[in-house]
């Protein structure tokens, strides 16, 4: 059995959208991230640097525990995408440009994208005026880099005939879209400056298993 350690942010919720997505059966422990119970340490065994999702998967032996968004939506695709309906294999042409673009997601843009959300949502105000222009200038260069890369994925769109990776519904879709749909954090939900990437959004928000997915774990 998938055993999955989680909690609906964006990197969690990536995760619960791909096991829908393959109706694969799978147990999920919910991981309270405001009352720290990933720095307790049963967790911190799962996972040392205390960060969800973590999935241990029972049905192989010996068991696969591990963490990190992404190696788990590889290892999903390779064990679980048997028709590889959703992804490609290791062999296959598309292969190397989808594996570009999980590591451009996972480098280049959600650690970015990450630090908007913490500047415009997430960071308590500063109290000096020094620290507010200080403030100002990094969420200002933060909101520009995001729309350096919202526009990389408007033209990857654009150009792809609306998606990322060959022409139907991949991996690579399924762990961007958390981070688009919850782009309001930053500031820019609204993507009217991203045709494509709106519609993008709204096509992926109609498929049910993607709103199965983004309901697991939320109270
Ligand atoms: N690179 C990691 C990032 C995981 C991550 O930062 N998870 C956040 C939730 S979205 C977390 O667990 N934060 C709690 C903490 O850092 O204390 C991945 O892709 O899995």
């Amino acid at each position: 059995m998938i055993e999955l350690y989680s909690s609906p942010t964006s990197n969690g919720l990536k995760i619960t959208i791909l096991l829908e997505v393959l109706g694969l059966e799978y147990n999920y422990h919910s991981i309270d991230l405001e009352r720290k119970q990933n720095h307790e340490p049963w967790f911190l065994e799962l996972n040392p640097s205390g960060t969800i999702p973590v999935i241990k998967d029972t049905s192989k032996s010996p068991t696969k525990i591990f963490s990190e968004s992404i190696t788990i939506i590889q290892y999903l695709a390779d064990e679980y995408d048997i028709r590889r309906q959703f992804s490609y294999s290791h062999n296959h042409p598309l292969w190397l440009e989808q594996l570009q673009w999980l590591m451009w997601h996972a480098a280049s843009h959600e650690p970015i994208q990450y630090q908007l959300h913490l500047y415009k949502t997430f960071l308590p105000s500063p109290k000096t005026s020094q620290g507010i222009k200080d403030f100002d200038y990094c969420s200002d260069m933060f909101e520009n880099k995001t729309r350096q890369l919202f526009d990389v994925m408007n033209n990857r769109l654009k150009h792809n005939n609306g998606w990322f990776v060959g022409n139907c519904l991949n991996i690579v879709d399924i762990v961007i879209f958390p981070w688009i749909k919850r782009a309001y954090a930053g500031g820019l939900g609204e993507l009217d400056d991203w045709d494509e990437l709106k519609k993008w959004r709204s096509k992926l928000d109609g498929i049910d298993s993607f709103k199965r997915g983004q309901l697991i774990g939320v109270e």
